[in-house]
C-alpha cells in the first residue's frame, strides 16, 4: 500500500519509522511519503496561511501550496483522498478495514482553523475525524489513522491478532497477564495457570462481557 501524506510540519512523523508500522516500511510492505507542503508555495516568502475572509481569529491554510502538492503526488487522482478535520466522518474499525483495502491513500493534515473550504471542495474525497475533540493539527490525527490502517496490511501483524481483537467480536478485550504469578502483592487469576483452555475461554468471555457493560455498554446491543 502508497500512503502520501501533505503536511506543514513534516517532522512530526518520525515515530512511523520505528516500532512495527517502521519495519513494515522497511520490508517494502508499505510506502510512506512525507510531504512538505511549504515546498510547493509560490510565494517568494513561503507563506501558506493567511487571515480568514470575513474575519474572525486564527489563520487558514491557502489553498495554492496544498493544491499543488496534491496534483504533483496524485495527478491522476488514483489515491483516496482525506482530509483529517473535527467536522468529519468519525473513524472506527469498520472504516479502517474500508480504507485498508484502497491502494493508495492520500492524507491531507490542517493547521491553525484548517484549510480553505475550495481545497476540500476541489480536491477531497472524505473529511475524517478521529473522534469529537480539537487538537492543533491534523498530524497526530493522521498518524493514528495509519497505524490502524497499516494493521491490516498484509503480512505486517500476524493474522490471528486482527481477528481475536476487540471491534471484531463487538465486545472489549479480556484482560491480560503475563509472568511473575504474583506482583506486587497482586496474583494472576488462577484459573488462567490450570491448563484448562475450556475454562480459560469461559473465563475470558465473562471478563469480556463485563467490561463492555461496564466502559462501553452501546457496544453490547449492536446487530
Ligand atoms: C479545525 C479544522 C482533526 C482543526 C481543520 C484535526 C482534530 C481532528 C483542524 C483542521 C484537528 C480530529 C486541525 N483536530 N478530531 N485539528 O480528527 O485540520
Amino acid at each position: 500500500m502508497k500512503i502520501d501524506v501533505l503536511t506543514l510540519f513534516p517532522e512530526m512523523f518520525t515515530p512511523l519509522k520505528t516500532s512495527i508500522i517502521g519495519r513494515a516500511v522497511d520490508s517494502g510492505k508499505l510506502e510512506i511519503n512525507v510531504i512538505d507542503i511549504r515546498d510547493y508555495t509560490l510565494d517568494k516568502h513561503k507563506k501558506c496561511d493567511d487571515a480568514p475572509f470575513g474575519g474572525g481569529a486564527g489563520m487558514v491554510m491557502m489553498p495554492q501550496p496544498i493544491a499543488s502538492a496534491i496534483q504533483a503526488v496524485d495527478p491522476e487522482h488514483n489515491a483516496k483522498r482525506i482530509y483529517l478535520s473535527p467536522k468529519g466522518r468519525v473513524l472506527n474499525q469498520k472504516v479502517v478495514l474500508e480504507y485498508s483495502k484502497e491502494e493508495h491513500l492520500l492524507f491531507l493534515c490542517g493547521h491553525y482553523e484548517g484549510v480553505d473550504q475550495r481545497v476540500i471542495d476541489l480536491f477531497i474525497d472524505e473529511e475524517l475525524s478521529i473522534g469529537d475533540f480539537v487538537l492543533t493539527g491534523g498530524e497526530i490525527p493522521a498518524m493514528a489513522v495509519i497505524d490502524a490502517v497499516a494493521r491490516y496490511v498484509d503480512g505486517v501483524i500476524n493474522g490471528e491478532s486482527l481477528n481475536q481483537e476487540s471491534f471484531a467480536s463487538g465486545t472489549l478485550e479480556y484482560p491480560h497477564y503475563t509472568r511473575p504469578q504474583e506482583f506486587m502483592g497482586l496474583k494472576v487469576p488462577e484459573v488462567l495457570t490450570s491448563g484448562n483452555h475450556g475454562k480459560v475461554d469461559e473465563w475470558r468471555a465473562k471478563m469480556s462481557e463485563e467490561i463492555t457493560r461496564r466502559n462501553r455498554p452501546d457496544l453490547l446491543n449492536k446487530e
